[in-house]
């Protein structure tokens, strides 16, 4: 297996070479669990350990290798692997961690797509998919919604016409992953050599999706996992798979929600349609409540754009801006943090001469 098999592309050969470090080799992230890695080199495969340098130096968690990421390893005669460094990440897709805290979790790096997976039974919500499709804007991946279990749906184009109407112009894809069909669109979607991510909540077939694409059972689906909660223990983890038609495909259970990570520029992309409306607003700071020449009301009035749409916008919007106060008093710790620790090293340092 090569390297361009698993998305190797000049972009990581150039940030490789800057390493200049020929005793070292790339290879990409499968797996990542608390402290080990599973690699996938051209000659090493199997489970990686993290350098201590590269653990201490990280400020946050989001600044370990991930799965998606390209690292160099070093390798041992011993046959063991251990990661010595972490390549720039073209793309990433981070969530907030679950809970009150306020922290970037990334949920998979260097990913071309992200799949949104939505249920045509009880799952389907287009509030919810607002809201993923803003989570995903700023990661620099491109998104699709797979709308998957067709089989249960009475009128899929009205379904397809209310998504396309907050999806906009992200493609929209009808499957039904139990009897297979729409699989080989998106199978022609995550193409030769590109990294798509999975998402979507739990229930809506991911599982199924990747056992289907892969031709075997790698993931348990919810129906297996009924039948082992009374035996064994089944653990579910996040993980790449290469599919048979070439493309890397990164599955999410037991992501729940995708979290809102990215700042108010999420918007312009998720929610390009009221943006585009706003620009025409005679002032600039209109608040879209009752100035006059707001261009965003007149559209409400003459039902060009939906009210529960612009209600979506101005919820995601506060939470936001909300979120963005938090993280900037968080960046403002951490460089202090950062600092301190320098301070450290070169005390340390100089105590030792
Ligand atoms: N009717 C119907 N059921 C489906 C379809 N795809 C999946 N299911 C069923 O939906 C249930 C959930 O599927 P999973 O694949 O386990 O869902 P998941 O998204 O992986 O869930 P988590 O692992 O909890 O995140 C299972 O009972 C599947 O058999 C479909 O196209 N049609
Ligand atoms: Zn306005």
């Amino acid at each position: 297996m090569s390297l361009q098999d698993y998305g190797w592309n000049e972009f990581f050969a150039e940030a490789f070479d800057k390493l200049e470090a020929s005793d070292l080799d790339p290879a990409r992230v499968t797996r990542a669990a608390a402290n080990i890695f599973r690699v996938r080199g051209e000659t090493y495969h199997g489970q990686a350990t993290l350098a201590g340098k590269l653990r201490h130096d990280a400020v946050t968690s989001a600044e370990l290798p991930a799965v998606g990421d390209w690292v160099a390893i070093r390798c041992s005669a011993t046959g063991d692997a251990r990661i010595d460094a972490l390549l720039p990440r073209r793309s990433v897709l981070s969530r907030n961690v679950a809970g009150a805290r306020t922290s970037e979790q990334v949920v998979a790096a260097n990913v071309d797509l992200v799949i949104v997976m939505m249920g045509l039974d009880g799952d389907f919500n287009l509030r919810r998919l607002e809201r993923y499709l803003t989570a995903i804007s700023e990661s620099g991946a491109r998104p699709v919604v797979l709308l998957n279990k067709t089989d249960l749906c009475d009128d899929l184009a009205a379904r397809v016409g209310e998504v396309k109407s907050v999806a906009l112009d992200v493609p929209v894809l009808p499957a039904s992953c139990k009897h297979g069909d729409g699989i080989e669109a998106v199978r022609a979607e995550v193409g030769q050599g590109r990294t798509a991510v999975l998402v979507g909540s739990s229930g809506a077939g991911k599982s199924t999706l990747i056992n289907l694409l892969l031709g075997k059972t790698v993931q348990p689906t919810r129906q297996t996992r009924e039948d082992d909660d009374r035996g064994r223990h089944i653990t579910t983890h996040r993980e790449m798979f290469r599919l048979p038609g070439g493309g890397l495909l990164i599955d999410s259970p037991g992501i729940r929600e995708l979290q809102l990570w990215g700042g108010e520029r999420s918007l312009s992309q998720a929610f390009d349609d009221v943006e585009a409306l706003a620009r025409a607003c005679r002032f600039r700071d209109c608040g879209h409540q009752s100035e006059a020449g707001c261009a965003v009301i007149a559209a409400l009035e003459n039902g060009v754009l939906a009210a529960q749409r612009l209600e979506s916008y101005r919820v995601l919007q506060k939470e936001l801006r909300h979120l963005e106060t938090k993280q900037s008093a968080q960046r403002a710790q951490k460089q202090k943090w950062r600092e301190t620790h320098r301070e450290y090293r070169r005390f340390t340092k100089k105590r030792r001469e």
